[in-house]
């Protein structure tokens, strides 16, 4: 047996605190300059230059990409942000947040 100290596993587990975590994802639009989206990613989600430009590549291309992966709270905020520096330069970014 994997468990030799019988069922343990479930007291393990609430013993281990892991907060639900969410994704924040970049959609893509035909307006946002590839520029500011690379600027978004290394400001807000502290990406490298190169790590920002995949980012935002893949989301040129694909429709959607993953900035990060936080606890609720962070999430929210770095949503509000992007979409409140995305509303102050005019650009329609839209930022989204779901659950992992
Ligand atoms: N598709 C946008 C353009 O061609 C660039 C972009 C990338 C926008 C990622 C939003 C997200 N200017």
């Amino acid at each position: 047996m994997s468990n030799p100290a019988g069922d343990t596993k479930t007291k393990t587990q609430s013993r281990t605190r892991t907060p639900p975590q969410y994704k924040v994802l970049l959609l893509n639009d035909d307006y946002t300059p590839m520029d500011f989206v690379v600027e978004v990613l290394m400001r807000f989600f502290r990406k490298s230059e190169l790590e920002a430009t995949r980012i935002m590549l893949q989301v040129h291309h694909e429709g959607v990409g993953v900035c990060g992966v936080y606890p609720f709270e962070i999430a929210e905020t770095k949503v509000h942000q992007v979409m409140e520096a995305a509303a102050e330069e005019g650009h329609p970014l839209q930022c989204i947040m779901e659950p992992e």
